[in-house]
């Protein structure tokens, strides 16, 4: 694996080599595929998960602005959290022969059939920020994205720290992501992983679905404390459902941040908000603005250097207490 510094110098060496090639002929950059764009701007079909998040706004952001300042010809689009919407807006990227396509696949497994029409094509696929389960590596060139296990891991760390006055049990609800997809499969492994070789005594008593949405965390959270009236913990896989199931919890006449103690994870504008508040009481950063790594990526693929890159290319994130939040604030980007 290459380390930060060496990617980056790579990634400059490749957007150079990327600028050239968009500046060559098409028949000068075969290798890359069929294409329908003209005049040597390179066409990215990009297919989004969804707009459930705070993370996923700034993604999205990120994604445009990048494609606009490394003048890659963009087509976005929003599948709503389903698959089927993703795969048909693939087949309409092969349909109109872009150069390459990107996605962010809202769950990991049932890819292979529309990933073997791309290859068919000769399109190159780049997956960003979620993974995908295939039998066939040749399916896509390289994920760009966090690492989902060690963010679950990481909260449980700081969970240890929130917990480190707290005398008695330990009755953890989680909030989970999207069913299937590979930030709530691998936070959660992650999460349990700490846990259970950490301290016996934290006890998951609860789990279930919040699709990563703020309406999904509220209401998952307000049914846990019906059946649960001793949860002193809530593990979100983000800062949405957090911020959900806070509206829940202070509807049950419990304190956020107190009575309930909360980790979550992605580090997004309100998160920190709810942490200057007390309420959140830590976060595990997931940095969304994959934008500019992307386009470097793309351009290097484009240009037929696809190899060239690491098959997982991963994302630099911090641990934030709520006590950092305040100073913080100020300074982040989304
Ligand atoms: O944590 C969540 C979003 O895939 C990392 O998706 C992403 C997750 C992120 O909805 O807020």
């Amino acid at each position: 694996m290459l380390d930060r510094r060496s990617f980056l110098a790579l990634s400059a060496a490749t957007a150079a080599a990327g600028g050239l090639a968009a500046c060559a002929k098409k028949s000068d950059t075969a290798s890359s595929g069929s294409s329908g764009s003209s005049g040597g701007t390179i066409t990215l079909g990009f297919s989004q998960v969804g707009s459930e998040s705070g993370w996923r706004a700034a993604n999205t952001q990120s994604v445009k602005d990048a494609a606009k300042a490394a003048g890659i010809n963009l087509k976005f689009s929003d599948a709503q959290q389903k698959q089927e919407n993703q795969i048909s807006a693939i087949r309409n990227y092969i349909a109109q022969k872009v150069d390459v396509i990107a996605f962010s696949p809202v769950v990991v497994t049932g890819w292979d059939a529309v990933l073997k029409e791309a290859k068919a094509a000769g399109i190159p696929v780049v997956l960003t920020d979620r993974s995908v389960e295939t039998s066939d590596s040749s399916l896509y060139v390289t994920l760009v994205g966090s690492d989902f296990e060690i963010e679950g891991e990481r909260a449980a760390h700081l969970l240890e720290k929130v917990l480190a006055d707290h005398k008695g049990a330990v009755k953890i609800a989680q909030l989970e992501g999207t069913t299937g997809a590979a930030p709530a499969i691998e936070r959660a492994k992650g999460f349990k992983k700490v846990m259970d070789a950490s301290d016996p005594t934290w006890k998951i008593v609860a789990s279930q679905s919040g699709d990563f949405t703020r309406a999904g965390g509220k209401q998952v959270m307000a049914a846990f404390l019906q059946a649960h009236s001793d949860i002193n913990v809530l593990f979100a896989h983000n800062d949405d459902m957090a911020i959900g199931a806070i509206q829940s919890i202070q509807a049950a006449g419990k304190k956020p941040g107190t009575d309930i103690k909360i980790v979550s994870i992605d580090g997004v504008h309100d998160g920190f908000v709810a942490m200057t508040k007390g309420q959140i009481n830590a976060i595990a950063e997931c940095n969304p603005l994959l934008g500019p790594q992307l386009m470097d990526i793309v351009k290097t693929v484009h240009a037929g250097k696809g190899s060239t890159l690491e098959r997982w290319i991963k994302t630099k994130e911090g641990d934030y207490m709520a006590a950092q939040a305040a100073a913080a604030l100020p300074t982040r980007k989304y």
